[in-house]
Order: C-alpha cells, then structure tokens, then sequence
C-alpha cells in the first residue's frame, strides 16, 4: 500500500518541496494552504508526472472552525490511510522591540504557528491512533533554539513548537507514533517576503552574500527523517547553511 501523508502550508517553499518529493517517492498525499490556485497548480504538475493520488483542502489554519471543517469534508480513502503529518504552515510577520510590536503581528505568528499546529494534530492524530502507527514532523526553527533581537514573537512561537515536538514524542510514544522536530536556519522560500510584507528588496537582501539553505534541501532532511527504519526516530534535527553557524553568527561575503 502506498504510503499517505498530510503536508500543511504546501503552497511554497518547503512544504511544495516536500509535497514534491514525496511524490516522486510514489506517495499520496494530501496538501493544504489558503491559496487554492496554488494547490490545484501543485497538484495537476505532479499528477501528470507521478501516478498518485492528491487531494486538497484549502483554509486558513489559524480558525479551528474551518480546519475541523476541510477535515469534515475529506471523504476519501486517503483520509483513514494518512501515516504521516508534516506540520509546515507557518510564518514570521515584522521584526520589531517587544515595545514597539505589532499586536496583529503577534496574534497572526501565535495564531499561525503555535494553535494552527495544534488545531491540525488534534484532527489527524485519532486517524494515526486507528492505525496504530504515525509520524509527525513538525518544521520548527533555529529560532525555537535560540532568541535574536527584535525576534521575541516568532522565536517565542517557535520554542512552543520545539516544546511541543517533545511533549507530543511523550503523549504519543504508547501509541506508536513517532515525532520528529526540525529546526532549519535560513532557507530562501517566501518566508521573508512575508516577514518583510512584499517589500521583495529588502527580502532578497536577507540572503545576500552566502548561500542559503533552499526548500529543497529541508525537504531531503524531512525524507531522511520518514525513510528510517521502523524502530529508530530523529528526535530532533538542527539544519543551517555553512556560512552560519548559530541564529545570530553568519558569514557575509
Ligand atoms: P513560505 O512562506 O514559502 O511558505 C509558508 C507556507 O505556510 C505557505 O504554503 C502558506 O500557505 C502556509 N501558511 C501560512 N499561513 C497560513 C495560514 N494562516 N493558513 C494556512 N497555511 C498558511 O515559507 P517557508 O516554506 O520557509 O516556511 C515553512 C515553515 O518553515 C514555517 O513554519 C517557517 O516558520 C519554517 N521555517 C522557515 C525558515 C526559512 O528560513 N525559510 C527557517 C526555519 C523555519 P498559504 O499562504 O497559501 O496559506
Ligand atoms: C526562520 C529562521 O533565523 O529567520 O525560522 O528566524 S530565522
């Protein structure tokens, strides 16, 4: 049987990477975003290249509502048989003092991060539960390991995810699914574009003078994470470009 695996946030960067490879691989899957002309895009490239099954739902991950409800709505076999969550969707929104931040900001970065996660592996878990197997993967961050300034919401969000990668391993250990936290440092994806509110200069000058990790490169982390065999797990994976070294110390040319 082919293996089925939920990807969150899989229309750009590391999630669409992800959904990519895991195609190739031969999986089904089923991906979601809030913008569904990307997913149906996704989808349509990687059916005509691989013979899988893909389904869509497309919501925003922050209202428990609508997730329950997109969950509601999958009515397919592809539903019972998810092994795999791989816990993407998230986002940074401004950098800014803890006295200067923008409450919006910080609500849509908790809301996003922190309860969207959560919303979405209350949904699917009951379904690992059934099967009595899984894996989770929860794409975290360096910033989940360590503070920077002006970072304080988005590295908050981020130690609550690292938090709870490892209080989900303890939860679900009796029910054999495993939990595998990964912790990227800078990827070019869209994720400063967002940060940076579309202000595409200043998001290209993030990766100036070295060379970033690429969407793809976390997505070979993810698979090396789910190819394991059975009776070993990746607790926890820090994966950064060469030219850094920690949140803060990175080599400019
Ligand atoms: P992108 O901006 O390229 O992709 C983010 C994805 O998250 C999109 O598919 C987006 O879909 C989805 N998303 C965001 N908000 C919501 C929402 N409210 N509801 C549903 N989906 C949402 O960024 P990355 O690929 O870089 O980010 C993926 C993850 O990796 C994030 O959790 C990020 O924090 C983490 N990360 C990124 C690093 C980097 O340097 N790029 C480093 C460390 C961690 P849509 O907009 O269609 O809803
Ligand atoms: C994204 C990496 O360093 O911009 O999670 O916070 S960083």
């Amino acid at each position: 049987m082919k293996q089925t695996a939920l990807i969150t946030g899989a229309t750009a960067g590391i999630g669409k990477a992800t959904a990519e490879l895991l195609a190739k691989q031969g999986w089904n899957l089923i991906l979601t975003g809030r913008r569904l002309e990307r997913l149906e895009q996704v989808k349509s490239a990687l059916q005509n290249q691989y013979d899988i099954q893909i389904d869509l739902l497309h919501f925003d991950i922050r209202d428990f509502k609508a997730c329950e409800n997109a969950w509601n709505t999958l009515n397919s076999e592809l539903k019972s048989q998810i092994s795999v969550l791989i816990n993407n969707a998230g986002l940074a929104a401004g950098r800014s003092p803890i006295d200067e931040g923008n409450i919006e900001d910080w609500d849509t970065m908790i809301d996003t991060n922190v309860k969207g996660l959560l919303y979405i592996t209350r949904l699917v878990v009951p379904t690992m539960r059934e099967q009595k197997r899984g894996h989770i993967v929860n794409i975290a961050s360096i910033a989940g390991k360590e503070v920077y300034q002006n970072g304080n919401v988005y590295c908050a969000s981020k130690h609550a995810v690292d938090a709870l990668s490892r209080s989900m391993r303890i939860d679900l250990l009796p029910h054999n699914i495993k939990v595998t936290n990964i912790a990227p440092g800078a990827a070019e994806t869209e994720f400063s574009l967002v940060r940076l509110k579309g202000d595409e200069a200043a998001a290209k000058a993030v990766y100036e003078g070295f060379e970033p990790l690429t969407a793809e490169d976390i997505a070979e982390t993810v698979w090396f994470a789910l190819n394991r065999p059975a009776h070993v797990n990746i607790n926890d994976l820090v994966i950064v470009p060469a030219a850094q070294a920690n949140v803060t110390n990175l080599v400019r040319k």
